[in-house]
């Protein structure tokens, strides 16, 4: 009898959810992933990315082992290394010579560790994280408000509210298992009312019976009006008022604001209000649409200030909650992973909190005040004043804005060391040291959700080479610098034990966060851990925060802020378009696991710009063409997919793409070196840019067995079953299409070359014993054929029509995959759809399992039910191949006026 393994059970690495998983090894080295049942966050379900982890457990790219140089090294002269120039240079320098930019990816066991061996023993705060780019306004607007940074709310409150407010959240691509139990609520028939207050039309809008299409930047104006309509029509709330103050000016400041800069019609405008004001259990959710900003700090502040005014916070069904983007933001948040944070919650500029923690750690130095926040801390890098920089769990070459010049930056640095566990990415290209870090699967340790809930990781897989958990890594340094006694941890369960009895100090000073129950924990004990809420302590154990009308200011009261609603920089008529970024549904960030996996891969293929309509008419840019993006600091070449979902002027690309997936992607390229003078966060949603056709003297399609690197002006690669595609264009053709095309696959065979003058197109087609190795396709207009239909060629033995691109009329054509789980192309759905009468997204389910799984394509399913039955005539009969890309992307937002062009491109 097989008798399978237990489970283990740990947390997923993605997003803030924190959905608990159950990994159970599947005896084949792999493991079998599914939704832990018992975990209060997800109560089994898991989306896509967190369905597919094993298929980013791959061993390729991993980096095994530590290089110095590019050169293999062993691990004690790497960080002998590392622990010399540090110490070295802050000899010559002084402390603030050095710096870490860590990440909200890092378990709280690694953040405690840096955080200490910076802030306590090096003596300088230049920490920063790359949560500085993603949670630092939400994290200022608390402390404003609230005098500390606490989430007053928890994930119950979505279902239990009669109001859900998103603002700048798409949360059903980026918090998927809150959004499906938001959905699951709403078809109880018990769940909320939803307003999506987002420029954009996403994917969150099919939950939305009201989108409010904003103006970018007029969030801060919305609220405003909507704390002076409360107060106009009485709804302040007079019991918890007492608990609040700075109504009046608050107020004054609202009153002043201009309807106008929302860009609402009055009819939505006053609908929100009234639905806002006459529901009392109301909770707004906010996510980067607010916190990218250049004034995101007091747009986090005007929303506060309404649910202070109204008392509603911290009760069943009602609050602010802003959703933390990283597995463990909010972990790094707690441990102090800010450079203008101390631990604990506790705050660098209080003498009487550095002495603390100085006394518990027994810090020969601690920090004097705060450090430099992450832009800073590059332009400091840029400037020769930051000298040694170890940069752990983080991609900034890609992710950070000015991405060009921050790489120039790092490139520029005496000494870099980063911490990664892949070999390949922009930022390891420019270390000095390279230290190989465990990865999910194989860490152990703990990380908290956007509702304060702390679960365990646990390992599942044994690491890979000589990889080593970061929290040891950073210890091993501090030892070797010389503090023995302080570093010497021997289990990820001791630095959690240290820092339990470290919150108990900080809740002794009035900290919230106080995990002080966890003091003594054994290793056994913390083995066993189950997934709690914050704080467990004698005072206080989990829960919500602030319904008691007690806050952590002085005086006890909240305060409300006035807030002067500001619209963004403005437009300069050489960048006449504001650039939009952010997510995709199936990528994580830079890509350096979900691009392994090509059911990930499938959803969106390559870089993208969203244009509306009559931009891309004014630029003469159609769809499935290539436009050419610039601003002040970089450029960028984007494949075009024309959609009303965006507003004119106000065009959207995702942020994913890297030098290792498609080098003209590099959105952050654009994106300039703006920040909100209060939290220092990047205004990355709003970057000026010019846009033009790119002048494409050809387009190609490849695809190998191998993984290729493509050598052209545009290339975009992702991983498929049996291997790798990749869709490119370049200015003028080379002089022979076979040889270049064997350079880029390394390949020295003879192609078969198949000339097709009706279509204007080249094929090529490698075959190595006896099966189709790599082919390659060209046209002088984007490539249309069916990426599905030649990607299942590969390693197949070549017959006749082989190459036509196109699957026979006994082989229908799945197109893109809207389905990641099963893998459901939009032609199969499409056909399903008008041959069997679906009209729901739970037929369509039933008739081919799409949408059955993690749900994460259920908003689309329901989008193309809809098209379907407004389209006229029957979608079947229509072309289902659209156009070139055919990833989804293209295919789906063609516009059914469009679509007679795309077919002509395929016919
Ligand atoms: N699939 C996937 N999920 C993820 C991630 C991922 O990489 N992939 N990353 C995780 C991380 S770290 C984070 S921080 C979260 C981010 O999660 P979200 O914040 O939900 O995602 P974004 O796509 O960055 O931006 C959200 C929306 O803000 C809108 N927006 C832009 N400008 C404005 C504005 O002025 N006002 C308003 N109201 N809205 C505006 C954009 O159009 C966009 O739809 O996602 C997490 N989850
Ligand atoms: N234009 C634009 N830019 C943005 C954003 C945006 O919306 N628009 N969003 C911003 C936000 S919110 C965020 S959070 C950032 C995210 O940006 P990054 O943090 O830079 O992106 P990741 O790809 O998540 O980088 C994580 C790196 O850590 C590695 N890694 C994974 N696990 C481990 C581990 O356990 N240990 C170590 N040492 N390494 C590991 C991965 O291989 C990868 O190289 O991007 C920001 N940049
Ligand atoms: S919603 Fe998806 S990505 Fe986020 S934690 Fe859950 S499974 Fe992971
Ligand atoms: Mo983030």
């Amino acid at each position: 009898m097989n008798i399978r393994a237990q489970p283990i059970r740990t947390t997923c690495p993605y997003c803030g959810v924190g959905c608990g998983v159950l990994a159970r090894p599947d005896g084949e080295g792999g493991l079998d992933i599914s939704g832990d049942p018992d975990h209060p966050a997800n109560r089994g379900r898991l989306c896509v990315k967190g369905a597919a982890l094993a298929e980013t457990l791959r061993p390729d790219g991993r980096l095994l082992t530590p290089r110095i140089h590019g050169r293999v090294a062993d691990w004690d002269s790497a960080l002998d290394m590392v622990a010399r120039r540090f110490q070295e240079t802050i000899a010559e320098h002084g402390p603030d010579s050095v710096g870490f930019y860590v990440s909200g990816q890092l378990l709280t066991e690694d953040y405690y560790v840096a955080n200490k061996l910076m802030k306590g023993f090096i003596g300088s705060a230049n920490i920063d994280t790359n949560s500085r780019l993603c949670m630092a306004s939400s994290v200022a607007g608390h402390r404003r408000a609230f005098g500390s940074d606490t989430v007053p709310g928890l994930y119950e409150d979505f279902e239990e509210a009669e109001l859900v407010v998103l603002v700048g959240s798409n949360l059903a691509w980026c918090h998927p298992v809150l959004y499906q139990r938001l959905a699951a609520a709403r078809e109880k028939g018990l769940g909320p009312r939803v307003v999506v207050i987002d420029p954009r039309r996403t994917a969150t809008c099919d939950l939305a019976d009201l989108h409010l299409a904003i103006k970018p930047g007029g969030d801060a104006a919305l609220f405003n009006l909507l704390l002076a309509e409360n107060e106009r029509r009485r709804a302040c709330d007079g019991i918890f008022l007492p608990h609040v103050s700075g109504l009046q000016e608050a107020l004054h400041a609202a009153r002043a604001t201009d309807p106008a800069m929302t860009g609402l019609e009055p009819e939505d405008l006053a609908r929100f209000l009234e639905w806002w004001i006459d529901t009392e259990k109301v909770v707004t959710v906010y996510s980067q649409g607010i916190n990218q900003s250049d004034s995101g700090t007091d747009k986090v502040n005007a929303i506060l200030n309404c649910h202070l005014a109204t008392g509603r916070i911290g009760r069943p069904g009602m609050g602010p909650f802003s959703v933390t983007g990283q597995p463990n933001a909010m972990g790094g948040r707690e441990v102090g992973g800010l450079a203008n944070m101390l631990a604990c919650h506790l705050d660098i500029e209080n003498k009487a909190h550095r002495d603390a923690v100085q006394y518990f750690w027994q810090a020969p130095a601690m920090a004097p005040g705060p450090g430099l926040k992450a832009v800073e801390m590059f332009r400091a890098v840029e400037e020769g004043r930051i000298k040694a920089l170890w940069i752990i769990c983080t991609n900034p070459a890609v992710t950070m804005p000015e991405a060009d010049r921050v790489a120039r930056a790092i490139e520029g640095c005496d000494f870099t060391v980063v911490s990664d566990m892949m070999e390949q990415t922009d930022t390891t290209r420019l270390a000095h040291v390279l230290l190989p870090a465990t990865g999910w699967g194989e860490k152990d340790g703990t990380v908290t959700n956007s509702e304060r809930r702390i679960s365990r990781q646990r390992p599942s897989q044994p690491r890979r080479g000589e990889a080593r958990d970061d929290w040891r890594i950073l210890a091993d340094v501090g030892r070797r610098m010389g503090w023995e006694n302080a570093f010497g941890w021997n289990s990820a369960a001791e630095v959690y034990a240290e820092y339990a009895a470290l919150s108990g100090v900080a809740g002794g000073l009035g900290s919230d966060f106080d995990i002080s129950a966890h003091a003594g924990i054994t290793s056994a004990e913390y083995d066993a851990l189950e997934p709690f809420l914050w704080p467990q302590s004698s005072r206080k154990r989990g829960g919500r925060f602030f319904g008691d009308g007690r806050f952590h200011t002085p005086d006890g009261k909240a305060r409300m802020v006035p807030v002067t609603a500001r619209a963004p920089q403005p437009l300069c008529p050489a960048y006449p378009f504001r650039l939009n970024t952010g997510r995709v549904r199936d990528h994580w960030h830079t890509m350096t696991r979900t691009a392994l996996s090509p059911r990930l891969s499938r959803h969106m293929a390559e870089p993208y710009l969203e244009l509306h309509p009559q931009d891309a008419a004014e630029l003469g840019l159609q769809p499935a063409e290539l436009a050419e993006v610039d601003s002040p600091h970089g450029r960028a070449i984007l494949r075009v997919l024309v959609t009303d979902r965006v507003a004119r002027g106000h065009p959207f690309a995702p942020m994913h793409w890297t030098g290792e997936t498609a080098p003209s992607g590099r959105i952050d390229a654009l994106v300039p070196w703006l920040t909100d003078p209060l939290s220092g966060q990047p205004a990355s949603k709003s970057a000026p840019v010019a846009i033009r056709p790119f002048a494409a003297g050809w387009f190609g399609f490849a695809l190998a067995a191998r993984a290729f690197r493509p050598d052209c002006a545009y290339w975009a690669r992702a991983s498929l079953p049996g291997g790798m595609q990749a869709e490119l264009a370049g200015r003028a053709p080379p002089a022979d299409w076979g040889e270049w095309a064997a350079a880029m696959f390394g390949l020295t065979s003879e192609p078969l070359t198949i000339s097709d003058r009706a279509r204007g197109m080249q094929r090529l087609g490698f075959v190595e014993q006896g099966r189709l190795a790599a082919a390659l396709f060209v046209a002088p207009e984007p490539v249309a054929l069916s990426r599905s239909h030649v990607a299942g060629l590969l390693g197949a033995e070549p017959g006749p029509g082989m190459l036509a691109g196109r699957a026979g009329a006994d082989q229908p054509d799945e197109g893109a995959t809207v389905c990641a789980c099963f893998g459901v192309g939009v032609n199969t759905i499409a056909r399903a759809i008008a041959e069997q009468g679906l009209v729901t997204v739970e037929s369509v389910g039933a008739a081919l399992q799409a949408g059955s799984n993690c749900g994460s394509c259920r908003p689309e399913i329901r989008a193309l039910i809809e098209r379907c039955l407004a389209g006229s005539g029957n979608p079947a009969k229509e072309p289902t191949v659209f156009d070139a890309g055919e990833s989804l992307i293209l295919s789906r937002d063609i516009p059914a006026d469009d679509r007679k062009h795309a077919s002509d491109h395929a016919n």
